[in-house]
């Protein structure tokens, strides 16, 4: 058979994109999230937000932005802060949960992590993850946040903020084009694969000559980062790790390994959890009882 002439393109080449004057959107594009994923804010329907009895009232997902919140929760309950006792209530983002007008008006942004923090009045809303981690650790006397005018605090915001900046190209970015998009696009998930390595490679490198993030201390800059970098680094996020050779960051693994051994986080992780081994779901959280109680194998066992 003849080779197509080179100034055609082969027969199953799409026709190149050519952007409209004004975009239009393509509600049918194939992605894995189209049905939720819209170009307006706001909420699409009413729908009040449950509460429980404690002052923080968390509405989320143990997406890795959603375990950041959760851990830091363990963590301050650990620490014996008894004021971060919590309700955790699941917000099923693809049903489109986070549209409801009770979330909406805790987080105008519509995406999980949100906290409602009503030991105060009016009740305080808190949404994106880092502010939260933030709004915590201050109300909790300046729990895993180095103190302020310390050298270490910089250290410690300036690795919480790159979390915040470099994750949407792991997730959107390369997780994106390399599981969900409709067709595998050489040149996306080539430029996503080239920076994704170059965030591994940030953070191996610090590691190497500091045992946490910010210093010799455990900070919310580990709480932040361990969920996304750490899963990413255990080949447990878009089942990349061998694509991306993940075990060549060795220090990232020992941070990651150490940090997977914390109890705080081994609970943290469970919460609001809707998917996986049963024993690894505990859809609400409303006591500490409910990790040995409340968790889909044993609601199984009592149903
Ligand atoms: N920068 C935000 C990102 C939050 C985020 O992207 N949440 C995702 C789940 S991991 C979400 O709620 N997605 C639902 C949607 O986009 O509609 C944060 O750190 O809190």
């Amino acid at each position: 058979m003849n080779a197509p002439p080179p100034d055609l393109p082969a027969p199953d080449t799409p026709p190149p994109y050519v952007p409209p004057k004004v975009w239009q959107g393509n509600r049918a594009n194939g992605g894995r999230f189209a049905n939720i994923n819209r170009p307006t804010a706001g909420a699409t329907h009413e729908r009040e937000l449950p509460q429980g009895r404690h002052p923080l009232q968390l509405y989320s997902l143990a997406t890795p932005n959603g375990v950041k919140v959760t851990v830091m929760l363990e963590e301050l309950l650990a620490l014996g802060h008894a004021g971060a006792e919590y309700d955790a209530w699941p917000v099923r983002i693809n049903d489109g949960e986070q549209f409801g007008s009770g979330f909406v008006a805790v987080n105008p942004n519509s995406k999980i992590p949100a906290l409602l923090d009503r030991s105060t009045t009016p009740a305080v809303r808190v949404f994106e993850s880092g502010a939260i981690l933030l709004y915590l650790a201050e109300k909790f006397g300046g729990a895993l946040l180095p103190p302020q005018g310390d050298a270490r605090r910089a250290e410690c915001l300036s690795w919480l903020f790159w979390q915040m900046g470099a994750a949407p190209y792991l997730g959107g970015g390369f997780g994106h084009f390399y599981v969900y998009a409709p067709q595998k696009i050489e040149y996306a998930i080539d430029r996503y694969a080239m920076e994704v390595k170059r965030q591994l490679d940030v953070l191996d490198r610090r590691l190497a000559t500091s045992a946490y993030l910010a210093g010799d201390d455990y900070t919310i800059a580990d709480i932040a980062v361990w969920p996304w970098y750490g899963a990413l680094a255990k080949g447990l996020l878009y089942d990349a790790g061998e694509f991306l050779a993940v075990h060549e960051y060795r220090h990232l693994q020992r941070w990651t390994d150490t940090i997977a051994q914390r109890p705080a986080v081994q609970r943290g992780r469970r919460v609001n959890r809707t998917w996986g081994q049963p024993a690894s779901q505990l859809h609400e959280r409303h006591d500490a009882s409910d990790f040995d109680t409340r968790t889909q194998d044993k609601l199984a066992v009592g149903r």
